[in-house]
């Protein structure tokens, strides 16, 4: 049951790393929650802003392999809770909630071997946006107007969190399907990097195993990991 065993920590270098350091140890569904992280993590060595009022949380999670359909368990977690509160969030292909053109949360999930996940969520509530993030991030408070409870709001992630990790143990296409139908950008002109290129194509399908196929000039491509980036056309039409 995820959140049955909760740590809390003031302040963190990670939640993850923290989380990574207990996972053998401590049973599934095991919660790390720190107020601020000060090396708060991203992708391929990306920092994430974790200032406090925000939450920053990993659940130690122990499926029977990796895989990198977990991520969007958190992410459908996620826009539930916010749908909640009548934020309307959609998931960012493969790992970012986004309300309109701002982005609200990131999951980022590390896997052990076959031992364990750690699946990280990271999510802008009632803290502060980093000046650099202006324009690009936004956050409950931002969105409300208001500040909301911190933990009522944690209760009913981790509930989603829960359920929707019941649902990919049953059926991970099923969680593929769901996450299909909170991605406005099927159909959408992007740009995506991989790291070790670039190249722009339309939105064509979320396939069952979690990959996106693009329709490129050069024919269907299917993407496994990357960054999408949304061209101007295409993000004038995600109003909120
Ligand atoms: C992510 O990476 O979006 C995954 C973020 C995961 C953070 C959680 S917090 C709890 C746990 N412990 C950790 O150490 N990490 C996890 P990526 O897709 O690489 O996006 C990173 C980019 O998002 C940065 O380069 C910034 O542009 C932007 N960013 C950084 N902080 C942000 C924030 N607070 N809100 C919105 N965007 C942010």
């Amino acid at each position: 049951m995820i959140g049955s065993k909760v740590i809390r920590l003031d302040e963190i270098d990670s939640t993850n790393e923290y989380a990574k350091g207990i996972a053998s140890e401590v049973p599934e569904g095991t919660v790390v929650i720190a107020k601020t992280q000060r090396a708060g993590k991203g992708r391929r060595g990306r920092r994430w802003a974790s200032p406090e009022g925000g939450l920053w949380m990993s659940v130690v999670l122990k499926p029977e392999k990796p895989d990198p359909r977990l991520a969007f368990v958190g992410a459908l977690a996620v826009v539930d809770a916010l749908g909640e509160l009548g934020i309307k969030a959609w998931v960012k292909w493969p790992n970012d909630v986004w309300v309109g053109r701002r982005k609200i949360a990131g999951i980022l999930t590390e896997a052990r071997g076959g031992e364990f996940v750690v699946m990280g969520i990271g999510l802008n509530v009632n803290n502060p946006l980093p000046e650099e993030l202006k324009g690009k991030a936004t956050s409950i408070k931002a969105l409300i107007g208001r500040e909301i409870p911190l933990e009522d709001f944690v209760e009913s992630l981790l509930r989603r969190l829960d359920r929707w990790y019941a649902v990919f143990l049953r059926d991970p296409e099923k969680v593929v399907r769901e996450v299909r139908e909170r991605m406005p950008i099927l159909g959408k002109a992007v740009e995506v990097a991989t790291g070790e290129e670039r190249f722009s194509g339309e939105v064509a399908d979320l396939l069952p195993d979690g990959s996106l196929l693009l329709k490129t000039k050069d024919g269907m491509r299917r993407v496994l990991q990357g960054d999408v980036s949304l061209r101007l056309s295409s993000t004038n039409e995600l109003k909120n």
